[in-house]
């Protein structure tokens, strides 16, 4: 069993696993340490992480980027419509989410974010597996902290749809303060005062601060803020627009006019900008953009800054905010440690040292920390690994109202309730109280709206509560229901039981005066004492269990076993046409590997008649690779090879025979 941590970013996609006694990072199939996350379709297959981005400036309108940023939201949410100027294929509904059309097997297709995710989470499954060499299951994948309910359970459903077992969801910056803290050996004690850090996260897309407290074998996190507009991507997009204007004065060409040239300018302005990350200057070069137009350009670090300037004004929002819901100054922070891709921008660094006025940390590996993280996560609560415990408490990132019809008979009942503050520990259990004679319903949603990402609805989840009966003493059934907000920031209202007052005997302990020792009084119930005073007090005791129909977004059974099957044959489609690919490229090295053979090694060993045999066979198969077979089935291409085998078989035999005979004479030299 495997220990895995997936950071799923926008861009890229990082893959941590927990082996003898360690985080590593694996690479992926072209030994890459970091994996686009692209899902792309084709007439024969999908293209799933490094192809789709090799395809990708051919294959624009069949490309899918921004996943995660597309699971749980609808098409009209306004940040998905903000996510449309950064993803080619065309964004539709699919179902209640949005979804992408493109053109996959010769025909047009709708997948829905969920779907989109679970290919791709299919594609980590496999690549871990191909290092591991081992079956992988159970993963650790992270997840921005502003993420809401149903984007959670959107990802969720995709891990399983790919096979996968999520242990936790769990938010970028805890991950990455597991990773910060698991490795020290000098956190303050419980009763010391904790290490408090600022981790800062600015990744493609968005941008996270949270406030943590650090003591030994544990961790908290205070608060948590973000901007989820801020990140490479904004830079990248700076940089385009100031090459646009600059190419349309100098060159007379519109690339907003033209979707290839525009991605591939910005491909070469984030290249641009990695270089101004370490340089004053970088040039800007791209052969035949468009109209045969060949471009050259220019910029400084100075110019880029004032291109980001607006962004730069934001860049102290999310810790701003961070200290104040954490209600702690700049200078109660002992340590900012920064990761993600986008911290690596001089001016943004600049700016955010000149806020806190003492010098930043870069301990963690920035495109590696949230994946170890989650990897040691996973080892956490993996039961088949071995690892030092260290508790992480996380928060609600917000309020989460209960609301339910009133029931006539209990006339200042209220009808609803915030159950869950924003800031509240995560994972947590609270038990809600119900009077009442027959079934009832509760809805659970997210008591702000208007603070919620976008247009995402506030709706959790209904919550049917059934078995209810009155009592005939009472009139009324107690019923007490679990909520949760568990370990991946979801809620559920886990169970339900009813309750009746009963009353019982108890010892009375609060005598005035009579300092009894706490301890002694905890074991009563053991040894009784015959004079001790009692009396008759009011308890709940549990009477049975009370079922709950829960409908929450979440894909039901039914529906996330079908999108397995369907994610499965896909994967084993695509892998069938590896495979043919595989064999056909095997059947064109043959050939000319036999071709070299013939006029080396079996040029002695055969007569003409026997070479011109096979010389034939093989200009007629390499014809028929270039026509007919251009397009054949796994199964044939394996034919072929296998005739043009046979048909050298002889040869090939004598040629065995006689480096035997030599191995054979020497080795009898050897032991005269
Ligand atoms: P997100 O966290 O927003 O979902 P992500 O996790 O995929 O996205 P990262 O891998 O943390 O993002 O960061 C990628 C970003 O960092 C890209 O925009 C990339 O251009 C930028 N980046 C990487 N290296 C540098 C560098 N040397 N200088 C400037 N920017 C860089
Ligand atoms: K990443
Ligand atoms: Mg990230």
């Amino acid at each position: 069993m495997s220990v895995v941590g997936v950071d799923f970013g926008t861009l890229n996609t990082v893959i941590a696993v927990a082996r003898n006694r360690g985080v590593d990072v694996i690479t992926n199939e072209v030994s890459n340490r970091a994996t686009p996350s692209l899902v792309g379709f084709g007439p024969k297959a999908r293209y799933l992480g490094e192809t789709a981005k090799t395809q990708e400036i051919s294959n624009l309108k069949n490309t899918v980027s921004c996943l995660k940023r597309l699971a749980g939201r609808s098409l009209k949410d306004p940040d998905v419509q903000i996510e449309q100027q950064y993803v080619s294929a065309a964004l539709v509904e699919c179902g209640a989410q949005v979804g992408a059309e493109v053109s996959y097997l010769g025909k047009k297709e709708k997948f829905s974010a969920t779907e989109l995710v679970a290919m791709f989470l299919s594609k980590v499954k496999q690549t871990a597996q191909a290092e591991l060499k081992l079956p992988v299951s159970d993963i650790v994948m992270s997840v921005p902290a502003w993420f809401t309910d149903v984007q959670r359970r959107s990802l969720m459903d995709a891990a399983e749809i790919a096979g996968l077992k999520l242990l936790r969801l769990m938010n970028d910056t805890t991950a990455a303060a597991l990773g910060w803290g698991i490795t020290k050996l000098d956190l303050p004690a419980p009763e010391e005062k904790p290490r408090r850090v600022a981790i800062i996260d600015i990744g493609h897309s968005d941008y996270t601060c949270s406030i943590i407290d650090f003591k030994k074998g544990e961790l908290a996190v205070k608060s948590t803020a973000c901007d989820r507009h801020f990140g490479g991507r904004d830079f990248n997009l700076a940089l385009v627009n100031h090459f646009q204007k600059e190419f349309k004065a100098k060159y007379k060409i519109d690339i907003t006019t033209n979707p290839k040239a525009m991605v591939r300018v910005e491909t070469s302005c984030e290249k641009l900008k990695k270089i101004l990350s370490a340089n004053q200057q970088a040039p800007m070069n791209i052969e035949s953009l468009m109209n045969d137009v060949d471009v050259t350009g220019m910029i400084t670090r100075q110019e880029f800054e004032a291109l980001i300037e607006p962004m730069l004004l934001k860049v102290t929002g999310p810790i701003e905010q961070a200290l104040a819901e954490a209600k702690l100054t700049k200078e109660d922070i002992d340590v900012i440690e920064l990761v993600g891709g986008c911290t690596r921008v001089p001016s943004l660094k600049d700016r955010i040292q000149e806020y806190f006025g003492k010098q930043l940390s870069f301990t963690l590996n920035q495109d590696e920390a949230i994946a170890r993280g989650c990897a040691f996560s996973c080892a956490i609560l993996s039961p088949v690994f071995k690892v030092r415990d260290f508790a992480v408490q996380d928060i609600c990132s917000y309020p989460i109202e209960f609301s339910w019809e009133k029931d006539q008979d209990i006339p200042d009942e209220d009808t609803s309730l915030t159950v869950f503050q924003k800031g509240n520990v995560l994972p947590s259990t609270k038990i809600l109280t119900f009077y009442r004679k027959q079934a009832f319903d509760l809805e659970a949603r997210y008591a702000k709206p208007e603070i919620l990402p976008g247009k995402v609805q506030p709706f959790i989840g209904r919550f049917s509560v059934k078995g209810v009966k009155a009592d005939p003493k009472t009139e009324f059934m107690i019923c007490k229901l679990k909520a949760r907000v568990n370990i991946h920031g979801i809620l559920n209202v886990e169970s339900g039981y009813y309750v009746e007052d009963q009353e019982v005997e108890e010892e009375v302990k609060d005598d005035e005066g009579d300092k009894k020792d706490p301890e002694a009084m905890e074991t009563d119930g053991e040894k009784k004492d015959p004079k001790a005073k009692t009396r008759k007090v009011k308890k709940q005791v549990r009477k049975g269990d009370l079922p709950i129909v829960a409908g929450v977004t979440s894909l039901d059974q039914p529906a996330l076993a079908a999108a397995a099957e369907k994610e499965n044959s896909m994967a084993m489609e695509d892998k069938l046409v590896a495979d043919t690919e595989e064999k056909k490229n095997e059947l064109e090295a043959y050939i000319y590997e036999m071709r070299n053979k013939l006029d080396e090694q079996y040029a002695e060993l055969a007569n003409d008649d026997e070479k011109d045999k096979i010389r034939a066979k093989l200009t007629e198969t390499e014809d028929w690779l270039y026509e007919d077979g251009e397009d054949a089935t796994k199964a044939v291409y394996v034919a072929k090879m296998d005739e043009i085998r046979a048909m050298a078989g002889p040869i090939a035999q004598r040629h065995f025979d006689k480096v035997e005979t030599e191995r054979q004479a020497l080795q009898a030299k050897l032991d005269a």
